[in-house]
């Protein structure tokens, strides 16, 4: 396997919860969509970006009434036209905001890097790298239905893609834009963790003095926040730093790639680990 560094490569999912109002049934943000892409804009000078996108009240509008969820199996034909309707439209509303600003955006969809519940062979994955590097678009995927296998369907979420696409690509950073700060200290103090480590070995997350709160969504059929964690996890044993920040500011990411303050929380591998 090919483990070098792509530097020059950013990874950034845009949050469901920040590209849609979540609770308003298919209705985009449109006002945080375009501060997002404000801030890739000026991303893209310094960097070669992979944008993944989650289904906010789109596809898990949809997935929560026709009883669809990650699990492979046989639903309704009608839900799996919803969802996959629903998430075609949000992607072109993204796609439509990133031609406006001169992003040239190419919308790959998440069936191209999963086939019977598996990811696909690293060489088909790898595509991406040179798609990027001989030319100046930005490839767009998305969290949505995907086919498993004998008519069973599943919903596959951005995160997953996230960490499908982190550990073939090796990017400098994978960065996941949610509605929150980061993630919260549970003592009920507002507190953002800032830092959190993670064990080589075990995959344990070590050095936070404080334990960790999920918050719940209205609705979401891939795991929320908790999901978010253990796909970070994922990313980071393969020596991948992540960023948790809070999509309604994206400046902040700026903050990350200059090595400044953010607020944010990084997750990292412990040190002696692989990627420090
Ligand atoms: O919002 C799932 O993607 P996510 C998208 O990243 C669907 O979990 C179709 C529910």
């Amino acid at each position: 396997m090919d483990s070098r560094k792509n530097s020059d490569l950013l990874i950034i999912k845009l949050g469901g919860s920040i590209i849609t109002f979540k609770d308003k049934p298919l209705t985009p943000n449109y006002h945080a969509i375009e501060k997002l892409s404000g801030v890739i804009k000026d991303l893209k000078k310094l960097y070669k970006i992979i944008i993944v996108h989650g289904g906010g009240s789109f596809g898990h509008y949809w997935s929560v009434k026709y009883d669809m969820h990650t699990k492979p199996s046989i639903y309704p034909d009608e839900g799996v036209s919803r969802v996959n309707e629903s998430m075609i439209k949000l992607n072109h509303i993204i796609i439509e905001k990133f031609i406006s600003r001169d992003l040239k955006p190419f919308s790959i969809h998440a069936s191209s890097f999963v086939f019977n519940n598996m990811e696909c062979s690293r060489d088909r994955i790898m595509d991406m790298i040179d798609m990027i590097e001989n030319n100046d678009i930005i490839p767009i995927t998305y969290g949505d239905v995907v086919h498993t296998t004998k008519g069973n369907f599943s919903i596959l979420s951005g995160d997953s893609l996230m960490k499908i696409l982190s550990i073939n690509l090796n990017p400098l950073f994978s960065i996941f834009t949610t509605n929150v700060d980061g993630i919260y200290d549970s003592l009920g103090n507002g507190k953002i963790i800032s830092n959190l480590l993670v064990s080589e070995n075990n995959g344990l997350l070590i050095n936070t003095d404080a334990n960790i709160e999920f918050t719940s969504m209205p609705f979401d059929v891939t795991g929320g926040m908790k999901r978010k964690l253990s796909e970070s996890i994922n990313i980071v044993k393969n020596g991948i730093p992540v960023y948790l920040i809070n999509g309604f500011y994206p400046e902040r990411m700026m903050g990350v790639v200059n090595g400044g303050d953010f607020i944010g929380t990084s997750i990292k591998l412990q040190q002696g680990g692989k990627g420090w």
